[in-house]
């Protein structure tokens, strides 16, 4: 017999695609790394904002949870069911028009479901730049990046999403469709709800279409690989850079030696060094000004190396090594699969606590076993480091334990252990553990009042049992 929501969704959305077959949701009900998977009534696609507010109208109707999915790139879970209630999953995929580029008014207004590769490069097409990138941008798409506020490469010069929302369309728990999409950049009429949605993880409201700002389109780039000693000396060439070139600085990405080592063994790829280092920098400069760059690049890499803060540089020639030097940090998340199970910490702490981070981080995981490896990388500039633990066959029950420890080191340094990937269903414990519980409970407040039922992505972010409690 077919569900009663399966029939409501069928009468108020005819045009709304439902998949309830296993093979057909089979892609939608599990992670991209395999090591999340639920149970849903059905898969929903639809292709219309209307279309998604009959959906959240009749999961209401029905109580029946909705788990909104956009490119399933997600790294905690967030956008694959949990829990045994019933649930659809709703996948935006099919809402990817990119509705109106604004030139002057520099901005862009896309669909939820719309990939960001693909907004990326129809705001270049008319000369302007989306100043949003990561290594999942050929599969991730607005809508997931705004659940997760996510950050990227280049969150360094222009912030995380949050910085370049100006407008949000958004079906909230009830049915009913938000809209504050005029993209005005200043404007404090109220609450500025859309604030609300980027980064709650479809925990409060379903963003169903955007208007994100644009910034000018950089006319010169230049990319250099860097040797460095240590994390310490990567942030004195930080600081050097920020003295001299300052905001054309667009990315400042570290890798530790054998994260890098790990992508050219399995990867592929090519050292643009000599000699392999202990760590990498791994730096881009952008900008529309006249004055050339590249001699200033090089010449502060020179003065890098002769300070010892420096190993060895190389400064890419054209667009094509570009690419390459960015492949090297771009594939050491594909390059952990050959590993084992990668145990993943996203964390953030003061850009000039990192070094001490690492440093303790790492001696506290080899404490616990000494057949633990690390994989280290990200973006230093932001203060935020990848974090990864990799335990081979045999050790995949320690997560819980390395979780510990290395969460313990990010709250002894006052730090944050979801800096960009969100919480999703990975991280819920270790946030009950260790947010402050005032915070906990009144995040638990806003969350009653947006979705009293606790039918938007529930168990995501906060605990399921715990949405409810008075
Ligand atoms: C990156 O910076 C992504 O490459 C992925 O945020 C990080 O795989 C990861 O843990
Ligand atoms: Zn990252």
């Amino acid at each position: 017999v077919t569900h009663p929501f399966i029939a409501a969704v069928q009468a108020a959305a005819p045009n709304c695609r439902l998949a309830c077959d296993a093979t057909g949701m089979e892609p939608f009900l599990t992670d991209c790394r395999g090591i999340f998977r639920g149970d849903a009534l059905c898969v929903a696609s639809p292709s219309t904002t209307a279309d998604v507010a009959a959906v959240v109208g009749a999961a209401r109707a029905h109580g029946v949870a909705v788990v909104p999915q956009g490119g399933n790139t997600g790294l905690a879970g967030g956008a694959t069911p949990m829990g045994r209630q019933p649930q659809v999953v709703l996948h935006l995929g099919r809402m990817r028009a990119i509705r109106r580029i604004d030139r002057v008014g520099m901005t862009l207004e896309a669909e939820a479901g719309c990939i960001l590769q693909s907004a990326k490069e129809a705001a270049q097409e008319k000369g302007r730049l989306l100043p949003i990138s990561f290594a999942a941008e050929g599969s991730a798409t607005v809508g997931g990046m705004i659940a997760t506020n996510a950050g990227g490469i280049n969150a360094l010069r222009y912030g995380t999403v949050r910085q370049q929302v100006l407008g949000l369309e958004a079906v909230m728990s009830d049915g009913s469709v938000l809209r504050a999409m005029s993209g005005l950049r200043k404007d404090n009429s109220g609450y500025d709800w859309k604030h609300w949605l980027i980064g709650s993880e479809g925990t409060l409201g379903i963003v169903t279409a955007a208007v994100l700002r644009l910034s000018p389109l950089p006319t010169q780039r230049h990319v250099a690989f860097v040797a460095v000693d240590s994390p310490a000396a990567a942030l004195r060439l930080l600081e050097r850079l920020q003295d001299s070139v300052g905001n054309a600085l667009s990315a400042f990405e570290l890798m530790s030696g054998t994260s890098v080592a790990r992508v050219l063994q399995h990867q592929g790829g090519r050292l643009p060094l000599e000699q392999a280092g202990a760590w990498y920098v791994l730096l881009e400069l952008s900008d529309q000004a006249a004055a050339q760059l590249g001699p200033q690049l090089e010449a502060e890499l020179f003065a890098a190396m002769d300070a010892g803060d420096a190993r060895d540089a190389a400064v890419a020639d054209n667009l094509d090594q570009m690419r390459q030097f960015w492949a090297l940090r771009e594939n050491i998340t594909e390059a952990e699969r050959h590993v084992g199970r990668s145990f993943k910490h996203d964390v953030a702490v003061a850009v000039s606590a990192m070094p001490d981070f690492i440093e303790r981080a790492s001696a506290a995981v080899t404490a616990l076993h000494a057949d633990l490896s690390l994989n280290v990388f990200g973006h230093l500039g932001d203060g935020n480091v990848h974090f990864n633990v990799l335990a081979p066959d045999g050790l995949e029950s320690l997560g819980e334990r390395v979780h510990h420890v290395v969460h313990d080191v990010v709250a002894a340094c006052e730090g944050s252990i979801a800096a960009e990937h969100g919480i999703g269903q990975y991280r819920v414990t270790e946030l009950q553990r260790l947010k402050p519980p005032q915070e906990m409970a009144w995040m638990a407040r806003v969350k009653r009042a947006l979705d009293p039922e606790n039918l938007l992505n529930p168990g995501k972010l906060l605990p399921a049992e715990q949405n409810h409690v008075a």
